[in-house]
């Protein structure tokens, strides 16, 4: 890859009339809840938002009508990701099921894995969390050594994930697990998918700095799970989770966390603002919708069944690098208290201690920079 190729974001039908139906039926569904929980509302968890959600047919969208789903575009998906995140729905209980483990089931699950678990990921009632890294793994994911062993009666599990976001509310888990014995970095490793409630299975909370449990470590002793419990081929998990990698970075996500924030900043503002403030709010714009272009090209070039690792990778660093900004450049020139309890000073004050990991989460800066710059061939 020489430079980023741009992609007509193009989804089929109405797309004015999905965004006017999606904003009526939020009007009437959508829970009050605080600017705060709005505010990078992909974390926040509410069961029966889910499955409302589920049976307007706005979850699962892009699953087969066979399985539950509504057999829409992954564009049209887009567009619906991009009103949910906008408007502060609490997604967060179904989020990783919806966005990439139903996906991922529907590429390379089974037929029976399909029939069990795709018709609950689209009801927004069966929820997932990705154990990929391990204490010892953390952004190197070939150094995983969480293993299977196969035997006469399943697979036999034994290590340790950690910063498992939601395990503690997921009924399942798609882990990466090194299933040869003595094989090393990307090789030997499969994808299993793993009953959280299968004996063996400790779930151990960890509290981040801002009090709030979404992270835990989740440590497996010999657990049983059965042979169907492989997810596509022996031996080629890292190829699937890169795959699945890809559906990760480049969503609206990745530079919406801080959205709120621009909001609240501009109905502070008032009719006349102060000039600089005038000025951010036009710098903020114009960054905001070219990164909406780049991620709704990358969007568009993962929809034609091509794999946009770097274009993924640049949405999320540039993103990532947005949504982490925008609280300290909003801080620089406000004027509010840090106890006022305004809109404005509280989100100020949530998104300075959450964002710093808006740049960990779904794979490190240093990481992502690396894969960018062996796309381009840099290195
Ligand atoms: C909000 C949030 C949610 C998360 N949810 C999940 C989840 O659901 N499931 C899951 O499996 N993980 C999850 N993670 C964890 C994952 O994204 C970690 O941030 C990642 O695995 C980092 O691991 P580590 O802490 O061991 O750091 P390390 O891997 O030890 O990295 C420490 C530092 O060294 C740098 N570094 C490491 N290797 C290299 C290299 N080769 N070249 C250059 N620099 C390098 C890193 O970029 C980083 O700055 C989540 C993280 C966050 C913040």
């Amino acid at each position: 890859m020489q430079g980023f190729a741009l992609y007509p974001f193009d989804p089929p039908g109405d797309i004015a009339a999905l965004r006017t139906d999606l904003r009526d039926w939020l009007a009437a569904n959508q829970p009050q809840s605080d600017v705060v929980a709005r505010a990078n509302c992909w974390a926040s968890f509410d069961a029966s938002f889910s499955r409302a959600l589920g049976a307007a047919g706005y979850v699962g969208m892009t699953l087969p009508t066979q399985y539950g789903g509504s057999d829409r575009h992954p564009l049209e998906r887009y567009v619906v990701i991009e009103e949910l995140l906008a408007a502060g729905a609490p997604v967060g209980a179904h989020w990783i099921a919806d966005r990439q483990t139903g996906p991922l089931i529907l590429r390379y699950g089974s037929e029976e894995q399909r029939q069990r678990y795709l018709p609950g990921i689209a009801a927004g009632e069966l929820y997932a969390c990705i154990g990929l890294s391990e204490p010892g793994a953390g952004s190197d994911l070939a150094a995983v050594r969480t293993t299977a062993r196969e035997t006469a009666e399943g697979w036999r599990i034994n290590g340790q994930k950690i910063w498992t976001t939601g395990a503690h509310f997921s009924h399942i888990m798609l882990a990466l697990v090194r299933t040869e014995e003595g094989s090393e970095r990307n090789a030997g490793l499969s994808q299993l998918l793993i009953d959280l409630d299968t004996p063996g299975i400790t779930i151990r909370p960890i509290i981040d700095m801002a009090g709030h449990h979404d992270f835990n470590e989740v440590f497996f002793d010999d657990v049983l799970v059965p042979h169907g419990a492989l997810v596509g081929e022996r031996g080629q998990g890292w190829k699937q989770v890169t795959a699945e990698l890809g559906l990760e970075r480049s969503g609206p996500e990745r530079y919406l966390s801080s959205h709120a924030l621009l909001v609240a900043l501009i109905d502070a503002a008032g009719p006349e603002p102060d000039p600089a403030i005038t000025t951010l709010i036009g710098e903020l714009t114009a960054e905001i919708w070219t990164l909406r272009q780049l991620s709704m090209s990358t969007a568009a070039k993962l929809a034609a069944g091509e794999d946009p690792m770097v274009e993924a990778s640049v949405v999320k660093e540039l993103g990532n690098a947005f949504e982490q900004d925008m609280p300290r450049r909003v801080q620089a020139i406000v004027t509010s208290g840090w106890d006022d309890e305004n809109d404005l000073a509280k989100l100020l004050r949530a998104l300075l201690i959450a964002s710093p990991s808006f740049s960990l989460r779904g794979g490190t800066r240093e990481v992502i920079r690396g894969i960018i710059a062996r796309g381009l061939g840099l290195r």
